[in-house]
């Protein structure tokens, strides 16, 4: 089989980005840091020496890995990345190539990691992990730190085949099957791509590559960070995607995107052909923050309810740019018309159908609705409200 397929018919999953850079949670020196909260270390140019410090405090006793992964089972999502390095160059996981790692720097002392992945897999949820293959301002060798060291002096590919790879060869080994291994940014030279690609595959073959090992080298396409293409897409793609506007902790980031927006993003990711992968940035303590998890046990709830409109799903037959009132997936014999704008009218006409309808029906009630089909345009007559706060579906049997 196909190794792509768990991945296409999942849909949904969660990234966790979690780190030192948690602590902090958006201030430094009593100063609040513009941008996204993981990038703290960049944005105000704290030294090695100074960031370091903070992996003496970093003791998430709250952290729970099945309560994370049944956050992200109730949610409706499918599979999990997390951060096992992020750009901070701190180590999430237990390496024997360096000691600035979860296990040995910190009073924590644990792997989360190894918790999660293997609550992951007791669960039914595809493990993953993100790992910063180019930027690391940790290592003397790994791009973006200029501050602490000299760019002229880096000698990338040694750092790349001595420390990356190695921590890799770790991470594909100890933490069972790992689902994806998502890469961020890109990977300098076509040749350092392909070496990387081929060691990954060499020890796990089924791992899924993200498209950010660059070089057009991965298994599917990564669009920008939360980019939604304006239209379908052919191939495999993924939006990753923040709930606020950071990716790790930020103490004063409030900006939640509503339950709606995020329902709404989900199903028109799907429409045109991709998965959602949408964010967590849990605390110091170990907490995914409330906000978060209350709108993930609401997408959840819908999904529940109206998942098989979702996962499995292919991109729409109809032209989206023609439905005013929403977005449609459709799978085997079925359509989804996903509707957002409810037509108060009481009437629903859709054009461009690619065959002839046979039944139609909320998917909520399967309560039949009568309707006119001349050529390839459908007149749907619809209850005079809506049946889902949010998206109601419909569903055209062939
Ligand atoms: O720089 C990172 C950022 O911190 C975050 O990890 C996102 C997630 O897609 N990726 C990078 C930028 O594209």
């Amino acid at each position: 089989m196909d190794k792509m397929q768990w991945w296409r018919e999942a849909k949904f999953g969660m990234f966790i980005h979690w780190g030192l850079y948690a602590i902090p949670a958006g201030v430094w020196d009593d100063k609040t840091i513009p941008g996204i909260g993981e990038w703290i270390m960049f944005t105000a140019r704290i030294p090695i020496k100074e960031y370091e410090k903070l992996a003496e405090q970093f003791n998430p006793v709250r952290f729970n890995a099945e309560e994370w992964v049944s956050i992200a089972k109730q949610a409706g999502m499918r599979y999990l990345v997390i951060t096992a390095k992020h750009h901070d160059g701190f180590c999430m996981f237990d390496t024997k190539y360096t000691d600035y790692n979860i296990v040995k720097a910190t009073p924590f002392k644990r792997d989360p990691l190894k918790e999660l992945s293997q609550a992951c897999q007791k669960e039914g949820i595809r493990f993953g992990f993100y790992y910063s293959q180019m930027l690391d301002w940790h290592h003397p060798d790994g791009m973006g730190n200029f501050w602490d060291f000299d760019p002229a002096k880096k000698n990338f590919s040694k750092y790349l085949r001595e420390y990356v790879m190695p921590q890799l060869e770790e991470l594909l080994t100890n933490y069972g099957p790992i689902g994806v291994v998502w890469f961020d940014i890109d990977t300098p030279t076509p040749e350092l791509a392909r070496e990387l690609r081929e060691f990954v595959l060499s020890i796990q073959p089924e791992t899924i590559i993200s498209g950010r090992i660059g070089q057009n080298l991965g298994d599917y396409q990564e669009r920008g960070d939360n980019e939604i293409p304006p239209t379908v897409i052919p191939g495999d793609w993924e939006t990753p995607a923040t709930i606020n506007d950071t990716w790790g902790y930020k103490s004063y980031d409030h900006n939640w995107k509503s339950t709606g927006q995020l329902i709404y993003n989900l199903v028109d990711i799907v429409s045109k052909g991709g998965n959602y992968l949408l964010n967590v940035g849990p605390t110091a303590e170990g907490i995914i923050p409330e906000p978060s998890v209350v709108r993930l046990k609401e997408m959840g709830e819908w999904l529940w309810l109206n998942g098989e409109s979702i996962y499995g799903c292919e991109r729409s037959p109809l032209p989206l740019e023609k439905l005013w009132w929403g977005k449609c997936t459709m799978k085997e014999n079925k359509i989804y018309l996903h509707i957002f704008a409810w037509p108060w009218y009481g009437k629903l006409e859709v054009a461009d159908l690619p065959f002839a309808i046979k039944k139609a029906y909320p998917l909520l009630t399967k309560e039949s609705l009568s309707f006119k089909q001349e050529g390839n345009n459908l007149t749907l007559i619809l209850p005079t409200k809506p049946i889902d706060p949010i998206d109601t579906v419909i569903v055209l049997e062939k």
